[in-house]
């Protein structure tokens, strides 16, 4: 079995661990990415067994996977309390369970979905946790395209090294909000609370892929069996 195949199944595993919080009645955010995908794969096979839940996707992607498995969806306008949300993340820092989000593009969405949540579960591989945010990863910072190098130039200012993302046709990658992403090199984060707040005062940021202090619980899929971090 490749190794790829195997973290594939511990992901799942974990991931079934975290749908096994939903119960009847409950709102349930739906979270963008591989890892995410193992969820709400799960969830349908719960709905399709009788679960009564409401999903509120964080991506037009999850949007259509679940409609493909007949979780019935609803949009925060319509349901603005979720109970739960399960989600997958970049990194984790194992002490604070702050997260980096976003390399899957949905990082906006993700992060109005889960402050509008009772709780945010995160499900991740063990390759994911770090000591340190910035460790391993890049920070997306998803901004306005209207003068985006300008926006680029202050984040430069602030020690950081934006790199505009790509999507596959070579051009811009546009989130489903309509804005670009910077990926930005950071290097080990000392003070993840305080960028996120310099990033959300920076004219042209839309939102960073810091998620301070919104994770309740971690989910962690290890060769060992599964961990949860809370
Ligand atoms: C979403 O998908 C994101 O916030 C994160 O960027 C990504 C993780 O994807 P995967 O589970 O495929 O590693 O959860």
């Amino acid at each position: 079995m490749s190794t790829q195949t195997q973290i594939d199944q511990l992901k799942e595993a974990a991931a079934r661990q975290a749908v096994a919080l939903a119960q009847d009645g409950m709102v349930l955010g739906l979270g963008t990415g591989s890892t995410a995908a193992f969820a709400v794969a799960a969830l349908g096979e719960r709905v399709q067994a009788g679960l009564k839940i409401v999903g509120v996707p964080t991506s037009e992607r999850t949007a259509q996977q679940a409609r493909s498995l007949g979780i019935p969806l609803a949009t925060l306008e319509e349901q603005p309390r979720l109970d739960l949300t399960i989600d997958g993340a970049d990194e984790v820092e194992v002490e604070s369970l702050a997260l980096v989000k976003g390399l899957g593009g949905a990082l906006l969405r993700e992060k109005i979905v889960a402050a509008a949540s009772t709780r945010l579960v995160i499900v991740v591989d063990a390759g994911k946790l770090v000591d340190r945010l910035g460790s391993r990863s890049p920070l997306p910072v998803e901004v306005v395209p209207f003068g985006w190098r300008t926006t680029q130039t202050r984040l430069q200012n602030m020690g950081l090294r934006p790199t505009l993302r790509l999507g596959t046709d070579g051009q811009a990658y546009l989130s489903d909000g309509g804005h670009y992403i910077l990926d930005c090199a950071t290097g080990p984060i000392a003070d993840p609370a305080g960028l996120e707040i310099a990033l959300a005062t920076t004219i042209g940021v839309v939102e960073s892929g810091l998620f301070i202090g919104m994770a309740s619980q971690v989910i962690v899929a290890r060769p060992e069996g599964i961990q949860t971090l809370q």
